[in-house]
């Protein structure tokens, strides 16, 4: 695989990375992404499950379809493109930003983890927000009741219409404006205001370098568009640094 001489230059001069990840990241672990012919969004509409009012009003349904994802996560392990960004910990100051719930930059043992769109395998109860994690509830079919009062525990996931956790935002956009390179890796970079991050990485100086099988709305602003699977691009990219 051959790269822009570009790249080598600024990986030659970077200190600190941002790696901005959508589902994509996962799809080489089993992991079906939201959007696209295979996408899960192809079976189920949105509007119907990641809403609040949609949870109201059909709220087994909704914890069923997070149960049938969190059974799909559990059972798959990180990939190389996981596991290639934890190695690159040694030569940078890396900070994942991350647009998925599915736990696999933990799981691979990332050191800085920024989720904007909440965890998966955490609920909390809608009315005291007591927070549990998945395992208290197994593999219950219907929506459980919260211990302490009785209240509807959710899956811990920011939904349309949610504001993202605003401190874990900000920290990020703070990562994003001090970063020398910024990685768009997995995403179709639609949903806001988490595409904000790498818009912002590149308004404050950052080379932007998106890694996708596809074109996307952010293909145009990057500065260097690799086309290609994360789990086989990124090695090779970490190989530039270690030939060094
Ligand atoms: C590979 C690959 C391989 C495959 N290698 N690549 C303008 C400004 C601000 C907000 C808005 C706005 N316009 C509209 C909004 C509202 C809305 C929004 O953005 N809507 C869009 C439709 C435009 N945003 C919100 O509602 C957000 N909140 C908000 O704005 O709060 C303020 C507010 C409050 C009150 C009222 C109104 C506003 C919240 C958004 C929350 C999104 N949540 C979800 C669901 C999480 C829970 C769950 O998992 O069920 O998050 S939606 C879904 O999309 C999920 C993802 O994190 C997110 C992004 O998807 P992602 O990761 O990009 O996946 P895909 O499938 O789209 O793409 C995969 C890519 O991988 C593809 O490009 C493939 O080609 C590629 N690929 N294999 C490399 N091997
Ligand atoms: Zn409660």
């Amino acid at each position: 695989m051959e790269f822009d001489k570009e790249l080598t230059k600024k990986l030659d001069e970077a200190s600190s990375i941002v790696f901005f990840t959508g589902a994509g990241i996962s799809a080489e672990s089993g992991i079906p992404t939201f959007r696209g012919d295979e996408g899960l969004w192809k079976k189920v509409k949105p509007q119907e499950l990641a809403n609040f009012d949609a949870f109201l009003r059909n709220q087994d349904m909704v914890w069923e379809w997070y149960q049938y994802r969190r059974n799909i996560m559990n059972n798959t392990k990180p990939n190389a493109g996981h596991k290639t960004i934890v190695e690159f910990e040694k030569y940078f100051d890396v900070t994942v930003i991350t647009q998925n719930v599915d736990n696999l930059h933990r799981r691979a043992k990332s050191k800085t983890i920024f989720e904007l769109h909440g965890n998966i395998e955490r609920n909390f109860c809608i009315e005291c927000k007591t927070f549990y994690n998945h395992n208290e509830f197994g593999s219950a079919k219907r929506t459980p009741k919260c211990k302490k009062c009785g209240g509807m525990v959710r899956p811990d996931v920011v939904w349309f219409g949610e504001n993202l956790p605003q401190d874990i935002f900000n920290k990020a956009e703070q990562k994003a404006k001090e970063c020398d390179i910024c990685f768009v890796v997995g995403t179709s970079a639609v949903i806001f205001p988490a595409a904000n991050i790498p818009i912002t990485a590149k308004q404050y100086g950052a080379y932007l370098v998106e890694i996708n099988v596809e074109q996307t709305d952010i293909t145009s602003s990057v500065d260097y568009s690799i086309k290609g699977k994360s789990g086989e691009v990124l090695p090779k990219i970490l190989d530039i640094i270690k030939d060094k």
